[in-house]
């Protein structure tokens, strides 16, 4: 595997973002892009703590459940209590897979993934969009033009904001954001280390079973893969295209924002994976 660095920017305006997703689109990041968002000053570990303690989570090693190796129900205050002292694997709730002996020796670290501070039952929506906003103004999306009975439903099916809480041995396994949707990393503080593969890539990557893109880089049957990387530092954000594939390493402590859209480019693919996605659904939102 080879890889070159992601293009950094420092700003870009409404009518540049929506010609480069549809360039063919790379990824991109675009380094000023949280100035003035009142979570660079605010957010923390110890804020979300505060606010989200009883947000029911779930956190893996790695990040995905079906690759994970220990894997703990938990709400967000006891997974907080874990991050600030992530030392000895112990953390308070139901292990599901593993335990604190296995974790210590994976050297991978709990993660979760599946808090929405958005959620409709377990959320706040507008007081998390009192620091964040949903989508910056240099992106174009085209959501509100779905019918607004599907977009409820959407909403209540697959959260489509997320915060990410995380530290040194955080790992998010190689994959394609759901719904072909196009999705951002704001990184508001601590730093990541991003590795990006093109959509075409996709079926030589999915050979291996992992997502563990750091075995891939000592594999000979992926010698000739060229992927992008990116350090992300506190006021990045990583434009992820829609169908991009990434991997992502939490370097130090972290909290990342992140939010998903659609446009010209990916609608059709949304509104397909969507509906099939709720034909699938049986009862009611929960
Ligand atoms: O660890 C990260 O920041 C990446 C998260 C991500 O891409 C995802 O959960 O879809
Ligand atoms: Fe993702």
């Amino acid at each position: 595997m080879h890889f070159r660095d992601v293009e950094k920017r420092q700003t870009i305006s409404r009518l540049e973002m929506a010609a480069y997703l549809r360039a063919p689109a790379a990824p991109l990041v675009v380094r000023g892009a949280m100035q003035g968002w009142p979570a660079m000053k605010h957010w923390s570990l110890d804020f979300f703590a505060e606010h989200f303690a009883d947000f029911p989570v779930m956190a893996h090693a790695p990040q995905f459940p079906g690759l994970a190796i220990c894997s703990v129900k938990t709400t967000l205050g006891n997974y907080v209590d874990y991050l600030r002292n992530p030392g000895k694997g112990r953390i308070k709730g139901e292990w599901l897979k593993g335990d604190p002996a296995t974790l210590l020796k994976s050297g991978l670290s709990l993660y979760a993934g599946n808090f929405n501070p958005a959620h409709p039952k377990y959320g706040d929506r507008d007081f998390l969009f009192r620091y964040v906003p949903a989508l910056p103004d240099f992106i174009e999306c085209w959501r509100s033009l779905l019918d607004p009975g599907f977009n409820r439903a959407c909403e209540w099916l697959q959260s489509h904001h997320f915060v990410y809480l995380s530290v040194a041995g955080g790992v998010t396994p190689l994959h394609d954001d759901f719904w072909d949707t196009h999705a951002f990393l704001a990184q508001i503080s601590g730093r990541k280390e991003a590795f990006l593969f093109s959509p075409d890539r996709m079926p030589v990557l999915y050979d291996e079973q992992t997502g563990n893109v750091r075995a891939m880089m000592d594999d000979p049957k992926f010698a000739d893969v060229e992927g992008w990387r990116a350090t992300l530092m506190p006021g990045d954000m990583l434009i992820l295209p829609s169908r991009w594939l990434h991997y992502v390493e939490t370097i130090e402590t972290s909290i990342t924002y992140s939010a998903d859209w659609i446009d010209a480019t990916n609608w059709r693919s949304y509104v397909a994976s969507a509906t099939e996605a709720l034909a699938g659904e049986t009862g009611s939102p929960s």
